[in-house]
C-alpha cells in the first residue's frame, strides 16, 4: 500500500462556489453565504483561500455593482455586513491558536474599509500570529498610545483611498518613533505600491505577501528612505488651507452654470458638496506625492460613477476649470489640474 504524501486536493473550489455565493450577497441570506464559506472549509479547502479567493474577490465585485449603479448603497452596506459575517464564521471555525508575536492591524484616520485589513488580520492569525485587529479610522495619537502600552512585534495599516495618503505618512512616521516597523497595504498605495514606496514605506500587495514580510523584520525595516524633498514647496499645505473656500467658490460656479441644480435636494447637494471636498482632496494628495496619475485616475473614476447617476460629465470639466482659475500661483497643481481637463 502506498502512503499519500500530500493531501488529496478538495472535491471543491472557491471558484466553484463564487457564483452561489454571489447570488447569496445579492439576496442578502447570510445564512446561504455562511453556509457556501464553510461548506468549502468542511471539503478540505484551506480558510485563508476561502477568505481570499472567495470573500475578497466577491466584496471587489459588489464595489463594481455599486459603481455601475447596478447596486443601491443599501445592497452595497447588506452585501458588506454579510461579508464580516463570513470573515467572522471562517475565523471562528479555524479558532487557530498564536504562537508568534503581536501584530497590531488597523486602519488610518477617516478610513472606514475595515473589511480589507480584517482579512489581512484573519490570515495572519491563521499564520500563527497573535493579532490585534483595531478596525476602521484610528487616530494616529490612539495608535501611537496603544503601542506604547502594548508590545508588538509589527503594525499592518491599511488605506483604501489614495486622498489618505499624506495622513498615512504622517501615522507610519508616528509608529517608527515608538521603533515599531510597520507594513502598509490597501488599494489607497496604487495598484503597484507605488506612493508607498514614494513615501518610504514597506508595502504588501496582499495578506500573504503581508505575512511574509512581518515575518522577516530585517526585510520590513529596510526600506528606502522618503523623498520629501517636494512637499518643502508648500504647495500641500496651501491647498489644505484654502479647502472651504474653493469648495465654496466652487459651488457658486456650479450654480451659476447649471440651472438644474436649484432644483437639488439636500441629500444631492451634499453629495455635490463632497464630490468638490474630494477633488481637492485627492489633487492635494497627488500634490504631496508629486504623481499626476493619482489625480487623473480618480478623475476618470468620479466621471465614470456621475455618468451612471445622470450627472453631466461637464459638471467636472467646469468645476476643475474653476480650481485651475483659482489655483495660478499653485504650478504643479495647476498642472495636475491640466492633464485631468484634457481627459474629461
Ligand atoms: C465595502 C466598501 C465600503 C464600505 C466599507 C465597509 C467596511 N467595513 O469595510 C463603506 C460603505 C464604509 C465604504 C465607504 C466609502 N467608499 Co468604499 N468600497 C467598499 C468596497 C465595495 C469593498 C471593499 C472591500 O472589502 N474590498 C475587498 C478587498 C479584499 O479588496 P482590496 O481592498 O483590494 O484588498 C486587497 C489588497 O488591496 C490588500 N489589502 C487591503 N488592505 C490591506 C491592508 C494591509 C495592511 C495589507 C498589507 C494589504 C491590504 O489585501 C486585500 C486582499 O488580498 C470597495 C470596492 C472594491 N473594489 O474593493 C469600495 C471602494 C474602495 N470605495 C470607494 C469609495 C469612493 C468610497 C466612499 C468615498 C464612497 C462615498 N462617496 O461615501 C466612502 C469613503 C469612506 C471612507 N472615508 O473610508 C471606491 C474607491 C475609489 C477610489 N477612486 O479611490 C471603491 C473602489 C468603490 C468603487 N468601485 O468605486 N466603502
Amino acid at each position: 500500500m502506498t502512503v499519500p504524501t500530500t493531501a488529496p486536493a478538495p472535491a471543491l473550489s472557491p471558484a466553484d462556489a463564487y457564483h452561489g455565493f454571489l447570488d447569496a450577497l445579492a439576496e442578502a441570506d447570510e445564512y446561504a453565504a455562511v453556509d457556501v464559506a464553510l461548506g468549502l472549509v468542511d471539503a478540505g479547502v484551506p480558510a485563508e483561500r476561502v477568505l481570499l479567493d472567495l470573500v475578497a474577490p466577491a466584496q471587489a465585485e459588489v464595489g463594481e455593482r455599486w459603481a455601475r449603479n447596478a447596486w443601491s448603497v443599501a445592497q452595497e452596506h447588506a452585501a458588506t455586513h454579510i461579508s464580516e459575517r463570513v470573515v467572522a464564521a471562517v475565523a471562528a471555525h479555524a479558532n487557530p491558536h498564536p504562537t508568534r508575536g503581536r501584530i497590531v492591524v488597523a486602519c488610518m484616520d477617516g478610513e472606514w474599509h475595515a473589511l480589507p485589513p480584517r482579512l489581512v488580520a484573519e490570515v495572519l492569525r491563521l499564520r500563527g500570529w497573535q493579532v490585534t485587529f483595531l478596525g476602521a479610522s484610528v487616530p494616529a495619537a490612539h495608535l501611537v498610545s496603544y503601542l506604547h502600552r502594548h508590545d508588538a512585534h509589527a503594525v499592518a495599516l491599511a488605506c483604501a483611498l489614495p486622498m489618505r495618503l499624506p495622513h498615512a505618512h504622517r501615522m507610519v512616521e508616528a509608529c517608527r518613533r515608538s521603533d515599531v516597523p510597520v507594513v502598509v497595504g490597501g488599494r489607497g498605495f496604487g495598484q503597484d505600491g507605488r506612493w508607498a514606496r514614494r513615501l518610504g514605506m514597506a508595502w504588501a500587495p496582499d495578506a500573504p505577501a503581508a505575512a511574509d514580510l512581518v515575518a522577516d523584520e530585517r526585510a520590513l525595516r529596510r526600506v528606502a528612505p522618503a523623498d520629501v524633498s517636494l512637499l518643502a514647496d508648500d504647495e500641500y499645505a496651501g491647498l489644505t488651507k484654502r479647502r472651504g473656500e474653493l469648495i465654496e467658490s466652487a459651488l457658486c460656479a456650479l450654480r451659476e452654470r447649471f440651472a438644474g441644480m436649484r432644483k437639488y435636494s439636500p441629500a444631492q447637494l451634499d453629495s455635490t458638496v463632497s464630490d468638490l471636498g474630494y477633488i481637492v482632496d485627492f489633487l492635494a494628495a497627488a500634490v504631496y506625492v508629486d504623481d499626476p496619475s493619482l489625480f487623473t485616475e480618480f478623475v476618470e473614476w468620479l466621471v465614470g460613477i456621475l455618468v451612471s447617476r445622470g450627472v453631466p460629465a461637464a459638471s467636472v470639466g467646469l468645476t476643475l476649470a474653476h480650481y485651475a482659475g483659482e489655483l495660478r500661483d499653485f504650478p504643479r497643481a495647476a498642472r495636475f489640474l491640466g492633464a485631468a481637463r484634457a481627459l474629461v
